[in-house]
């Protein structure tokens, strides 16, 4: 039967022995071996009750199992929600309800702790554990290395991705077969993936970053992976030497530029690295090629599109740049009041369109229309501009996110819990630079009168309420927050405030 993804990405891999992941402890996962067990992996599925178009969503430490979950997900037709391995379990709560989710995969302890809250879901629950164990992969051990394909068709639903809103309540972004293959597809050539290459891939499989541009490139390309649990930088430097590319966040580079070890000789073999999902600051940029003599190919995407924008594999990779819009994506700048294209070289917001722009919000349809125009146009909330070469330049955001160490975390959602707390009257989230992340998170409360907020206890509630990466770092208690004459909340005061508080702490 046709399976858009699965039949490109997967498939041809069928009874080929040649290694696919290269795991920390020294063992090969070979194609064959992979493409088994994602096919018993589908047998679980379907035994466990999915039929094609239910929603798995998956919480799990990173493994050959996790991703070949993924995998099973393709070829069984089910709809994969991948979810971050810090999610407590009130945020997850939410992802399951909002989804309709028909089963959970989680960590075997961390899936007990959870029972208490999903109580009352109709929801069955299965362990996937960091080792590779669990019920769910001794389910699967029982059933047959075969299984026949579910016909899928391009426009049909791949993955559901949660991303986080202004409104402060996330968004599932729906991505069909289509948007995925086409970008993989893209990218691979682009970046001149081959079966030679063995990608470093220490980044985590539960984004659009570790799962669909790096797992799905290398799948497309028949190539290689060292696959790290997590970004270590110990293990990477071991790793390094068997490596051909390697694809991170800012904060990979960073930390790499920090150990005396990562030096040229060390990477001298190397053909690519690859850096996005936040701003790569082009001083990073520069001190990494003055220290290698690799200059870094910085990209541009979301989740909700995957790839937009790439800096030329051949030709002039410019620092503080992200590159042109890939082959197939449409990319203009226009005007944040009336929508207008403006011209090259004017700042406004960016807006994508293209085989990989995702087809909106599951259950927001009026958000959807809000960002995603009749036109087929997305309004990525970036704000930018267009140089006189065709390279496009972030120069901002139309959205109030802040993106520390590569995760987005939107402040609305903080503020909503901060306002709750005991003797605050109101809040407000900022992201200043980070010597590490790149951004941190600082909570600006005030105070009610006569009252005392206690910061111990309000981040304790914070932490029972919110993953770790998304908790201010630092609270400053004020009489009042600056606003302007629309009452709205002045962050740029509060960012400009508190600007130096982690840099020249
Ligand atoms: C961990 N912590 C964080 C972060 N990561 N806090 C803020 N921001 C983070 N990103 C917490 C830990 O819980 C810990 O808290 C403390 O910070 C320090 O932990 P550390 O050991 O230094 O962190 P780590 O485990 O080494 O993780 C840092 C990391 C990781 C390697 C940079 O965050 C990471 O792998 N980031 C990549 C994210 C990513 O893949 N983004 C792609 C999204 P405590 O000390 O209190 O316990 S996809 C996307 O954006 C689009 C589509 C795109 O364009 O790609
Ligand atoms: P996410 O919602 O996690 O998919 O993150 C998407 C956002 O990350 C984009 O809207 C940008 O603001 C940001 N982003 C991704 N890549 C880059 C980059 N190379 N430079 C600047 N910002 C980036």
């Amino acid at each position: 039967m046709p399976n858009h993804l699965f039949d490109r990405l997967f498939a041809p891999h069928v009874g080929v022995s040649k290694p696919f992941l290269h795991l920390l402890d020294g063992g090969i996962v070979t194609y064959d071996q992979f493409l088994q067990t994602v096919a018993s992996f589908a047998q679980a599925l379907v035994q466990s009750g999915l039929r094609p178009g239910d929603v798995l969503a998956v919480q799990v430490e990173k493994s050959m199992q996790a991703l070949a979950v993924y995998g099973a997900c393709v070829q069984a037709g089910v709809v994969f929600l991948p979810l971050n391995t810090a999610y407590t379990a009130s945020e997850l709560v939410y992802f399951v309800r909002d989804s309709g989710t028909k089963m959970f995969l989680g960590d075997g302890p961390k899936l007990d702790a959870f029972r208490g809250a999903f109580e009352g879901l109709d929801l069955r629950l299965e362990s996937l554990n960091a080792d590779g164990s669990g019920s769910f992969v001794t389910l699967a051990g029982a059933l047959d290395t075969q299984f026949e394909t579910v016909s899928r068709g391009p426009h049909d639903l791949a993955a559901l991705l949660y991303t986080s809103g202004t409104t402060g309540r996330s968004k599932g972004a729906m991505l069909s077969h289509e948007n995925l293959l086409s970008n993989a597809l893209v990218l691979t050539q682009e970046w001149r993936f081959s079966d030679q290459d063995v990608l470093l891939h220490a980044l985590p499989i539960f984004h659009t970053h570790g799962l669909f541009v790096a797992s799905n490139v290398i799948l497309a390309a028949g190539a290689e992976m060292i696959f790290l649990p997590k970004f270590d930088v110990e293990a990477m430097i071991t790793c390094l030497s068997q490596a051909t590319t390697m694809m991170g966040v800012p904060t990979f580079y960073t930390r790499l530029l920090d150990e005396p070890r990562f030096n040229a000789d060390l990477v001298r073999h190397m053909r690519l690295f690859v850096s996005g999902s936040a701003p790569l600051l082009a001083e990073s940029h520069r001190q990494f090629e003055s220290h290698t003599g690799h200059r870094i190919l910085e990209r541009y995407g979301m989740t909700e599109t995957n790839m937009n924008c790439s800096n030329p594999y051949d030709g002039a990779r410019r620092a503080g740049t992200v590159g042109k819009p890939l082959p197939g994506v449409e990319l203009i700048i226009t005007d944040t009041a009336t929508g207008l294209e403006l011209l090259q070289g004017q700042v406004g917001q960016i807006e994508v369109r293209g085989p990989n722009v995702f087809s909106g919000y599951l259950n927001m349809p009026e958000k959807t229309k809000e960002e995603l125009r009749e036109t087929g146009f997305f309004i990525t909330g970036d704000l930018g501009l267009i140089d006189e070469e065709g390279y496009v330049q972030i120069v901002g955001r139309n959205k109030d996110l802040v993106i520390s160490g590569g995760y987005n975390i939107y402040p609305k959602e903080i503020e909503l819990i901060l306002d709750e707390q005991q003797a605050v009257v109101e809040s407000a989230v900022i992201g200043v630079p980070h010597p590490d992340f790149g951004e941190s998170l600082v909570a600006v409360l005030v105070q009610k009168p006569n009252e005392k907020i206690d910061v111990k206890s309000l981040s304790t509630n914070l932490g029972a309420a919110l993953a770790r990466f998304k908790q201010p770092r630092a609270y400053f208690i004020v009489e009042a927050l600056p606003r302007n004459t629309m009452a709205k909340v002045q962050k740029n005061i509060l960012r400009e405030i508190y600007k130096d508080i982690f840099i020249n702490p």
